[in-house]
């Protein structure tokens, strides 16, 4: 029985091995790494359809079986399939005509083009999309208030934080924090910054990059000094730890409505995150949808299977003029990051805190990002 089994399973493989074409080599590793990350499963179900086909067109999967996952399919779709880069894909083959010569077919098969989205959706159809509160919260504010503009507070001490919120709340749809790297934050200042917040209708993201294990980030995130998930609407994770840091942050801010952004990319020169580990970031957030909110990341339309468009991309490393400074930091313009990159919000800090107006500044950064959005959906 056992050495039956093997050979099945070794035969299985050998099949397999015949489907050497680029696109469904993608589509098989795009499902495996989902499947990794499942803790519910929300793949992106074009993928699984294609992979059912050529299953079925193998007999690994029998027809009435194949009925009834299409059917489970078509009721079950967590992807929106109008969406930028998720339209259906060139007509193949039908299964009934994959035959024995079908694996030289497909060899010989030239790759398919990587997915372009032609048109985005703006943010208020996004809205609709997000799963996770805080993600979808955002979409409507930036949708309301007219502004992808993100500002990184990096200001020498806790006042002029409060300060700088004051000023550039107006134009903002984000404020970025790093309270570890200021002078004092007590819970009265976190409540100063929420007074700030309701005053100008902007979401604050402490940027605390957690990378540590579940259970350490669980009081990392919670307790400790700075509380951040009782005051801080969005923060931030790698994932380098695996998927426990996403189930130990969620146990703490999944109740308190808060959001999550997985650092996708970063902007340093040097950075190790490259596609393949986008794309594992990428199924990390389809498979916690209800707190995963969004992405920080660099150049989306480059990754190998377009996220779901209800996640969203927040993009630091940005200025009106391209550079950088003498640490690594790359600089690329709004038009760039959010045009040509496929990203939703401009992070921008020295940009505006180092102008002599910070206020004029972030509202001519708005005004830069908005003119890039409007752009991208045309
Ligand atoms: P600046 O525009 O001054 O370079 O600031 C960028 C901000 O974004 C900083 O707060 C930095 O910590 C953050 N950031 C980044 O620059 N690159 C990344 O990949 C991720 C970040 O959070």
């Amino acid at each position: 029985m056992k050495a039956e089994r093997e050979g099945r399973k070794k035969e299985r493989k050998r099949e397999m091995c015949f489907f050497d074409d680029e696109k469904f080599k993608k589509n098989l590793t795009f499902l495996s790494l989902s499947l990794s990350f499942h803790h519910r499963p929300q793949l992106p179900l074009f993928q699984l359809s294609y992979l059912l086909e050529v299953l079925t067109s193998k007999g690994l999967v029998d027809a009435a079986t194949a009925e009834a996952v299409e059917e489970f399919i078509s009721a079950n779709q967590a992807f929106d399939p109008t969406a930028p880069g998720n339209e259906p894909k060139p007509p193949r083959a039908a299964p009934s005509s994959v035959s024995a010569a079908a694996p030289a077919a497909a060899a010989a098969a030239p790759a398919a083009p990587a997915p372009k989205p032609k048109k985005r959706l703006p943010f208020e159809e996004r809205a609709s999309l997000a799963q996770c509160p805080a993600g979808k919260a955002l979409f409507e504010l930036m949708a309301r208030k007219r502004t992808n503009l993100a500002v990184a507070a990096d200001v020498p001490s806790t006042d002029a934080v409060l300060a700088l919120a004051d000023a550039a709340g107006p134009h903002i749809a984000v404020f970025k924090t790093h309270v570890d790297a200021q002078d004092r934050w007590t819970e009265e200042d976190a409540a100063k910054l929420t007074a700030l917040a309701q005053k100008h209708d902007f979401m604050v993201f402490e940027d605390r990059k957690f990378a540590d294990i579940g259970n350490t980030v669980v009081s990392q995130y919670g307790s400790g000094p700075f509380k951040i998930a009782d005051w801080s609407h969005l923060t931030n994770a790698h994932l380098l730890p695996g998927p426990g840091i996403i189930d130990g942050l969620k146990s703490v801010g999944k109740d308190k409505q808060r959001g999550l952004l997985l650092l996708a990319e970063m902007s340093s020169a040097g950075a190790l995150t490259d596609e393949a580990y986008a794309a594992k970031v990428a199924a990390a957030a389809e498979a916690n949808l209800d707190f995963v909110c969004g992405f920080i990341s660099q150049r989306p339309l480059t990754w190998p299977v377009a996220p779901s468009p209800g996640l969203v991309h927040m993009t630091p490393g940005v200025q009106l003029a391209p550079g950088g400074d003498a640490l690594g930091q790359q600089y690329n313009t709004p038009e760039k990051v959010v045009v040509q990159e496929g990203c939703d919000v401009i992070i921008v800090g020295r940009g505006i805190v180092k102008a002599a107006d910070p206020g004029a500044a972030a509202k001519e950064y708005r005004q830069a990002g908005w003119a890039a959005y409007e752009q991208a959906l045309k």
